[in-house]
């Protein structure tokens, strides 16, 4: 008996995939038909988003398929060490590419990819969907959308070996990536005990967990820990310090040489306050353009928050984009979480 075959039968969650097999049956079929994939997903990309697309694209290789990964917003600086990352494309959208399969990974809504819902489906017989985020529009021609999965990566890997792969360590690296970072490093309420077996199956095939777990979650240039001292000193408590909120201002980021990604973190360590139940970051993209990112203890389900202004996201992580600057953004969020609280 096979170590996998083994493990199975200490966890029977693992099968949990079969409840979709008809996505299953349904992606295998658009897998096996496409000769050169585009594999994408949001702008402003995290792990998950970028192990997911790297995952899918090594093993469409593997095949002696053709597969380009394009993130409009291109691969952060700490991700670069992914195998893979250095071929993906990034910036306006890779028409000279010619595909045939469209997949979308982690991603609620495909706008949200960086470019108009019709351009990127234009001249393909078939887009796949595949995502975790229970505010997910369906998009996709195949929808394969798992709530309850702790990342994509932990449904690509399931969708690997139900096609039939051993995820080669390169693969194996992408996954571990996506899983560890959506979980906080396997701390969060969506690791279960399937994520850790997974995990354990990706650490046996060959991903580093010390070089992910440094990568990741301990990662600070010092531009980021300039920026982390003028970020912190914007803290504010709401609501019988039920809620806590940090802003990053353009400014701050020039004065300190930082980038957005350098925010990645922030607003966990927002959540860790005692007695905070909702914590809050806004970003000043623009003058007039504000990204809100919610962080939740578990009482409020920030998805709903974040829906009723247009954004989605997760019960316990959301996120929206509001047209203004970022005090009003920053009014409007929290009235709506004072209300949700104390009415
Ligand atoms: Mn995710």
């Amino acid at each position: 008996m096979s170590t996998l075959e083994e493990s199975k039968c200490f966890l029977p969650e693992y099968t949990r995939i079969d409840n979709f097999e008809p996505e299953m049956g349904a992606i295998a079929h658009a897998f096996s038909k496409a000769e050169r994939a585009l594999i994408t997903s949001h702008v402003s990309p995290e792990a998950d988003n970028v192990g997911s697309c790297l995952a899918i694209a090594h093993t469409f290789c593997a095949l002696g398929k053709k597969a380009k990964v394009w993130l409009r917003d291109g691969v952060p600086d700490y991700l670069k060490f992914l195998p893979g990352a250095e071929d993906v494309s990034s910036g306006p959208f890779a028409l000279e590419y010619p595909y045939d399969l469209l997949v979308v990974v982690d991603c609620g809504d495909i706008e949200r990819i960086g470019e108009t819902r019709e351009r990127p489906q234009r001249d393909v017989s078939c887009v796949v969907n595949i995502d975790h985020h229970t505010t997910n529009t369906r998009f996709g021609d195949v929808n394969w959308i798992d709530p309850e999965a702790a990342a994509t990566g932990e449904m690509v890997y399931l969708l690997l070996r139900r096609l039939g792969f051993e995820p080669s360590p390169e693969v194996a690296s992408c996954l571990l990536a996506a899983i560890s970072a959506d979980t906080g490093s396997f701390k969060y309420s969506n690791t279960t005990a399937r994520t850790l077996f997974i995990a354990s199956e990706l650490v046996r095939m060959g991903a580093k967990p010390e070089k992910v777990g440094m990568a990741l979650h301990n990662h600070y240039p010092k531009e980021k820990i300039f920026l982390m001292g003028k970020v912190f000193a914007t803290l504010e408590l709401f609501g019988k310090e039920k809620i806590s909120t940090i802003s990053v201002f353009q400014e701050m980021l020039k004065s300190c040489g930082a980038k957005q990604e350098h925010t990645e973190g922030f607003v966990e360590i927002l959540r860790g306050i005692p007695g905070v139940e909702v914590a809050c970051l806004f970003r000043e993209l623009e003058p007039n353009k504000t990204k809100v990112s919610l962080r939740s203890n578990g009482t409020l389900d920030v998805a709903s928050v974040c829906g009723a202004f247009g954004g989605g996201g997760h019960k316990m992580a959301a996120g929206a984009v509001f047209d203004g600057p970022l005090q009003e953004a920053k009014g409007r969020v929290v009235n709506r979480l004072l209300q949700a609280f104390f009415s």
